[in-house]
């Protein structure tokens, strides 16, 4: 028997029909019907609630598909707690046919990356009876990058045109550009699609030390997130050198429609455009190397437990 529990396999935000996976034996007390035959949709009442689409999916589980108003699924969730059942946030996933198949489903439910795919999808052959070595575990911490997106900050000095790259990298006025140094006060964060890689990039302030202290203050947050940070993008231009940093890190030229530096790993220019595509894959890169994406081994991805642990 199925635990008395009721999941929202939509997103809990407003649309126009929601999906629920409810227990098949709730059926009958929540509809005008008696007799459900399975996998046979039915326009069903759901008396003083709304119609909905229903289906009894097997002799334990049902999906109903009502209407996706906010006013209709708080009826719902009343009228489901009145019969019992407890809301769960974890789906049953019918089609699985193991514990493997049903985490690696709702690890793609979840996935933020484009490359995690293709990869969760192979991973039901490429696990079945593995068992987890050393290498194993530190392919299984880059690789759930995959499913929940790292975090990668922009440090350079003041005026290098990190907000200006931000602004190209995510396609849109994320953050201010000024011509004076300084203007960006606050760390301002986007996700971004790097070349299938799905990462949480943020512009920082220039560090520098200054008397006002609103600004120092940011300054001394955006240290702390650079030090959370999986990637570090060091930002100079011309006129300014690299920032120092002890994590691992890629070097990105700016402005190079004025000029080009010869010491860095890539050189850019947002303003034209120029190698952006080129950063995009250096990121993924560095955060992915290619050969994992390309490897047969087990992932132990986020979410799955092997069960002889
Ligand atoms: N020619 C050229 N100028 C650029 C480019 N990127 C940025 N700039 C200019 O450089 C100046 C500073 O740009 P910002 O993006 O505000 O620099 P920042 O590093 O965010 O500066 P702070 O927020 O003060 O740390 C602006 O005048 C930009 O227009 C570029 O690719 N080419
Ligand atoms: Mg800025």
């Amino acid at each position: 028997m199925p635990k008395e529990t009721w999941t929202l396999l939509t997103p809990p935000n407003m649309g126009a029909i929601a999906i629920i996976q409810l227990p098949s034996s709730a059926l009958p007390k929540i509809t005008n019907k008696t007799e459900w035959k399975i996998g046979k949709l039915y326009l069903v009442a759901i008396p003083d609630i709304d119609e909905a689409v229903a289906v009894k999916v097997t002799d334990e589980y049902a999906h109903i598909m009502p209407h996706g108003g906010m006013q209709i699924l708080r009826k719902l969730a009343a009228l489901f707690a009145d019969l019992g059942l407890v809301q769960t946030e974890t789906p049953t996933f019918l089609e699985t046919q193991n514990a493997i198949e049903a985490a690696m489903l709702t690890a793609l439910s979840i996935a933020q990356s484009p490359l995690a795919v293709d990869l969760l999808l192979s991973q039901p052959a490429n696990l079945e009876g593995a068992t987890r070595s050393e290498e194993d575990f530190s392919r299984a911490a880059i690789l759930n990058h995959l499913i929940h997106p790292p975090k990668v900050v922009l440090l350079g000095a003041p005026n290098t045109g990190k907000s200006t790259l931000m602004n190209a990298l995510t396609k849109q006025d994320t953050s201010i550009v000024h011509d004076l140094p300084g203007a960006t006060r606050d760390a301002v964060g986007a996700r971004i699609n790097c070349a299938g890689l799905v990462v949480d990039l943020y512009d920082l302030p220039g560090f520098r030390d200054t008397s006002d202290s609103i600004e120092q203050e940011a300054i001394t947050l955006a240290k702390q997130i650079a030090a959370d940070a999986i990637l570090t993008i060091l930002i100079a231009d011309a006129a300014h050198d690299w920032e120092e940093s002890t994590q691992d890190h890629l070097k990105v030229a700016t402005k190079s429609d004025v000029k080009i530096r010869d010491d860095a790993d890539v050189c850019v220019s947002a303003h034209t455009g120029e190698n952006l595509q080129e950063l995009a894959i250096a990121i993924r890169d560095a955060i992915v190397p290619p050969e994992m994406l390309q490897s047969d081994k087990p992932w132990f991805f986020s979410g799955y437990s092997p069960t002889e642990e």
